[in-house]
């Protein structure tokens, strides 16, 4: 905090308007602060002469009681945080707009799936899991992916994650799943991060949450970007048409830039590189203008097509193969404003899997329907109060009213006799409308009531099965590895060897390979299954390979430079890049930069040591030969290519550039180019070399 100089009693106030000439007016309040600033204020609007010194009877006096800016100021501060989430503490957020492509009338009457063209408001949030408001934002972990709609007919939202699937078959056991992945209890750490003994013990004893470990421990759970993950709604929903016909629908948000993820080394490093790195991402993206942008995609099913499905579609265990249903896009979602208040709005939003408008309802999903009270529940601690709706952010943007008043930080001022119903003493007053929000007439299913799980939820390995098999071999090397890194921090043997047991069940090789990769000398008995797996179809879309867009689109590059490097070089492959939609970032070993070939001064974006290469998709290196030199001897710059080497990324050097690779011993393959081929580079640059992979490092 830079040191203000301090200022005596008799020093001169910089407001010197005697109170009782302010008036309220934010008009008038400008004026007397001077040029454009308004006059600094208490909370009471009483105008301050002076916030750099506390109320004292003498230079060096104590500081008196009577002093209330002082005490408001610290009041205030004291309060400023409120309980972070139990969950999803971590997260950025965007404003934007969902644009409705595709009607959906036949299947439901909500405006915001039947208006084409019309352009709903959203705030979006993205956030990690495990860990607290303050963690990085690289853990392995899954992403939540909540949209708020503003529509008309009322707040839709659809609070969902990263991966299709869930770890539990029922909102009881939440508090357990999430009591176990946190911080231990006792020592408080790890933070962000599930790989420790109170996790996996209880993952081993829960074979439901098999499918949901498969993806959280493939690529899916490290993305590059908060811009290139896929969002889920996960339960089945029901749509509800005017007739009121029910529709099942499951929603699917798909990345216009392709989904990518990093690789666990690149992950690991971007803890320490950059915690912000995906808020910083979204930051940087949105205020330049490249916004990031959705499809949104239904799969719309029928009673009785979901009766020929071989897995119960309310287990939110479970997906919905795309050849079984596939997915219809009906429209997209486009984020182009960052928050004006981080507190105010990504921290004071609330979401609520129940806020649907008429012709959306629920499922029976008994995780859905745990979820329906939760929300509610948490944002009443969280928020302080039953009025949180009225916080801007929360707040429907059509008209609302009840009969619902008072409580903590009443903002509204309702006027009349009447908040009750019936009423006949005032003719404005809130009243039911034969079109107000409809629920499903579900038949009750035909039974006791009780404590039981449903016997159609007991299949717990067929799609473990199916979604392993189906990943291309890079990818299941990939989530061997994470299980072996996972479970080579549980210090509890037992623990191991029974996840191991689950493995079993799912692919006899992944079980081996995770045995091997922990050392074990005898591969457990398979763990003992309620339904045995079967052999399903693959489904391709749950693969990142393929589906990764070869593009440079939303990708950011680094050259690294130094005295004396090519002016020319470093344009033409700035340029290209830039050409190629990637974002293109310098790096020094100072920031001031460097004189370049053609004797102009070059400022870097970011120093060396402070920006390694796990921040870009690709890097190229120009370097004079006496930079090539002396750079080879730093441990940063070497670290800046060998590092961009193993995580499979394209790199591109000048001949002052090779003596740096050939010291930080880079090989050859084709994502290695020279600087001069910009349009090699630009080509290697659209893509991971998976190919160099085996060479590198040993895969589980
Ligand atoms: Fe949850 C937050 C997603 C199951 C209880 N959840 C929360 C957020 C997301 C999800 C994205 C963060 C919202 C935000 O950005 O503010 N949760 C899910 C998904 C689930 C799921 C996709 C399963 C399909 N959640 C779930 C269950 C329960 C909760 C079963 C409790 C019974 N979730 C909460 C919560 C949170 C929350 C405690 C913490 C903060 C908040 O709600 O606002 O109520």
């Amino acid at each position: 905090m830079a040191a203000s100089k301090p200022r005596s009693k008799s020093a001169p106030k910089r407001n010197p308007a005697p109170a009782a000439e302010v008036r309220g007016n934010a008009d008038e309040l400008h004026q007397q602060a001077g040029g454009g600033h308004p006059v600094l204020t208490t909370n009471q609007g009483i105008p301050v002469g002076d916030n750099q010194n506390s109320l004292r009877p003498t230079p060096r006096g104590p500081t008196l009681l009577e002093d209330f800016i002082l005490r408001e100021k610290i009041t205030h501060f004291d309060h400023e945080r409120i309980p972070e989430r139990i969950v999803h503490a971590r997260g950025s957020a965007a404003h934007g707009y969902f644009e409705l492509t595709r009607s959906l009338h036949e299947f439901t009457r909500a405006r915001v799936l039947t208006e084409v063209g019309v352009r709903t408001p959203v705030f979006t949030r993205f956030s990690t899991v495990a860990g607290g408001a303050g963690s990085v934002d690289t853990p392995r972990d899954v992403r939540g992916f909540a949209v708020k709609f503003y529509t008309p007919e009322g707040n839709w939202d659809l609070v969902g994650n990263n991966i299709p699937v869930f770890f539990i078959q029922d909102a009881m056991k939440f508090p357990d799943l999430v009591h176990s992945v946190k911080m231990e209890p006792d020592r408080a750490f790890p933070q962000a991060a599930s790989a420790h003994d109170t996790f996996w013990d209880f993952i081993s004893l829960m074979p439901e949450s098999m499918h949901m470990i498969m993806w959280a421990m493939s690529d899916r759970g490290i993305p590059r970007s908060l811009r290139m993950i896929e969002g889920f709604g996960v339960h089945s929903f029901r749509l509800l048409n005017d007739a009121g016909e029910s529709t099942f629908v499951k929603f699917h948000w798909r990345p216009k830039l392709g989904i990518q993820s990093t690789v666990w080394d690149e992950a690991l490093k971007l803890q320490a590189a950059d915690n912000d790195y995906h808020r910083r991402d979204l930051f940087e993206a949105i205020t330049a203008g490249d916004f990031p942008e959705w499809e949104l995609a239904v799969q719309l099913f029928s009673e009785d097509d979901a009766a020929g499905f071989p897995f119960d579609h309310l287990d939110p265990t479970k997906i919905i193969p795309e050849s079984l249903v596939p997915l219809t896009v009906i429209g997209r979602m486009v984020l182009d404003r960052w928050p004006d208040n981080f507190f105010a709005e990504t921290e004071q939003v609330a979401y609520c899997p129940a806020n649907v408008p008429p012709g959306i309802d629920f499922s029976n999903d008994p995780l859905l329907q745990g979820r329906l009270f939760s929300y509610l529940d948490t944002q009443l601690i969280r928020l302080g109060g039953p009025n949180f709706h009225q916080i801007p952010v929360n707040a429907p943007k059509c008209p609302f009213a009840n009969h619902q008043r008072d409580g903590h930080m009443q903002m509204r001022v309702p006027k009349g006799r009447v908040a009750y119903d019936p009423s006949s003493l005032e003719d404005d007053s809130p009243r039911e409308s034969a079109d107000g929000f409809p629920s499903h007439a579900t038949p009750a299913d035909d039974g006791v009531k009780g404590r039981v799980r449903a016997e159609s939820f007991a299949d717990h390995y067929s799609q473990a099965r199916l979604f392993f098999r189906s990943l291309e071999a890079p990818e299941q090397a990939h989530l061997a590895s994470a299980l072996v890194f996972e479970l080579s921090k549980v210090e509890t043997a037992k623990v191991r060897e029974r996840t191991v047991s689950h493995l079993r069940n799912i692919d006899e090789s992944l079980a081996k390979r995770v045995a091997d990769g922990l050392g074990l000398s005898n591969l457990p008995d398979p763990a003992p299954t309620a339904t045995p797996a079967q052999d399903l179809p693959k489904a391709p879309e749950v693969r990142i390979i393929g589906r990764t867009k070869d593009t440079l689109k939303g990708r950011c590059i680094g050259i690294l430079f130094d005295e004396g490097s090519d002016a020319g070089l470093i344009s033409n492959l700035r340029k290209a890049a830039e050409k190629a939609g990637a974002q293109v970032k310098l790096v020094a070993p100072k920031v001031g930069g460097g004189t370049l070939s053609d004797g102009k001064r070059q400022a870097a974006d970011g120093q060396l040591a402070g920006t390694p290469s796990v921040v870009f998709d690709a890097v190229a290196v120009v370097l004079s030969a006496e930079a090539g030199k002396r750079l080879s001897k730093e441990a940063a710059a070497i670290d800046f290519v060998s590092f961009a080497w193993a995580h499979l990324k394209a790199i591109a050097a000048d001949e002052g550039g090779q003596a740096l690779l050939k010291t930080a011993r880079v090989g050859n393959d084709p994502g290695v180019v020279e600087a001069e081929d910009a349009k090699a580079f630009l080509t290697a640059a659209a893509t991971r070399q998976w190919a160099r992979e085996p060479k590198l490092r040993t895969l589980a």
